[in-house]
């Protein structure tokens, strides 16, 4: 059974659906846990005022019974508590009596670096908002709450995952110098698996190689400009002889420059994936654009945003890395009940003898 995922929900709208199907039956989720993980993403330094509205829970329709998943489709919501102030703005229907609160006026002045003119021009737009909205890492939360699921069923078969930013002396300085100067600022986060069996992914299929899944996945995520793994960027300049990571009569390898991916497949190392943020394209101190009515030039949208949001892709990130190992194992080892994945799991690593 294929394990996949379908998100919808828009930044101010009332709220981020996810739909996952191909989970096995009999995984025991634990609300808390998940509510953990919502929380961690809404956490970090230089985040916008909107995390003080937000208080991101997990509420599941479908698919989970007692806390056990039914081998069904599996619907979670978080709700956008902000839409109390956008009801007229972004009212799914035509909204009726007058004009009130947020969202009200259409936006006509796009910003460099996000969706805006790109996402106008493709879709036929006439507001700008109609585009910004669903491209806002807002809705990065329910695959948070997804990534938690697959952490859930990682752990059934020993697979950890987590995320952090690159230690950056003096983050919080840089911060606060971005903010004092209207101004935002980037980063980098590094995501670890452990307990990774050789062999989840294949080179037999370029869509279905684990190297290229895990950045695509995070390349996806709102933000990131760059993705590697292992010593990735680093490894194009050293030989051969000093780049790869050679291999210990009981099949190890002392070091890890491929981040654990050989091929396309996970190696039985940990998995390193590094990705890199750009600094968050709205800006207090607004650059140049054009007004997409009148065709004069202008100053870009200004909004309430991040100052930098990279502890939150940290979590993000981690839960992306979990949600595409949990699919390269569900396309391994299979089985409509979890008890037939852990066992699936534990006859593969008897035959290949690995611990
Ligand atoms: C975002 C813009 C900001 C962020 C948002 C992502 O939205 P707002 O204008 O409502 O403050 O706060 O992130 C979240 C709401 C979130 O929960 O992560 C953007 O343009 O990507």
């Amino acid at each position: 059974m294929t394990l996949r995922l379908a998100s919808a929900g828009e930044s101010h709208g009332p709220g981020l659906v996810a739909i996952l199907t191909g989970l096995p039956a009999g995984l025991t989720l634990d609300r808390d846990a998940i509510d953990a993980d919502l929380r961690r993403r809404q956490e970090g330094y230089g985040r916008s005022p909107r995390q003080r509205i937000e208080q991101d829970r997990v509420e599941v329709l479908a698919g989970l019974r007692h806390g056990r998943t039914l081998g069904t489709p599996l619907a979670l919501v978080v709700w956008n508590r902000d839409h109390d102030n956008w009801k007229w703005g972004m009212s799914p229907w035509p909204p009726e009596g007058d004009p009130v609160g947020k969202g009200t006026k259409p936006v006509t002045l796009p910003r460099p670096g996000h969706a805006d003119l790109a996402g106008v021009l493709k879709y036929g737009h006439a507001d700008v908002r109609d585009a910004l909205e669903r491209a806002s890492a807002r809705h990065t939360a329910v695959h948070v709450a997804a990534g938690s699921v697959a952490k859930a069923l990682l752990a059934t078969i020993g697979i950890a995952v987590s995320g952090g930013t690159v230690d950056e002396p003096g983050l919080q300085a840089r911060i606060d110098e971005a903010r004092a100067d209207r101004d935002t600022v980037g980063g980098i986060v590094e995501i670890r698996a452990t307990g990774v069996p050789p062999g989840l992914g294949t080179y037999a299929a370029k869509e279905d190689r684990l190297d290229g899944r895990l950045a695509a996945a995070v390349m996806g995520i709102q933000a990131v400009k760059g993705v590697e793994i292992g010593d990735g960027f680093a490894l194009a300049r050293l030989r051969g002889s000093q780049a790869h990571d050679e291999i210990g009569p009981d099949r190890r390898r002392s070091t890890n420059r491929a981040g654990g991916l050989e091929a396309g497949m996970s190696n039985g190392e940990e998995i390193v994936v590094r990705a890199a943020m750009k600094p968050l394209p709205t800006l207090m101190k607004p650059l140049a654009s054009v007004d997409l009515v009148t065709g004069e030039p202008g100053e870009a949208l200004v909004e309430r945003s991040d100052v930098a949001a990279v502890e939150a892709l940290a979590v993000v990130a981690e839960a992306a890395v979990a949600w595409e190992l949990a699919v390269s194992a569900r396309d391994k080892f299979g089985g409509d009940a979890t008890v037939d994945f852990v066992a699936a799991h534990q006859a593969y690593l008897a035959r290949i003898a690995w611990r």
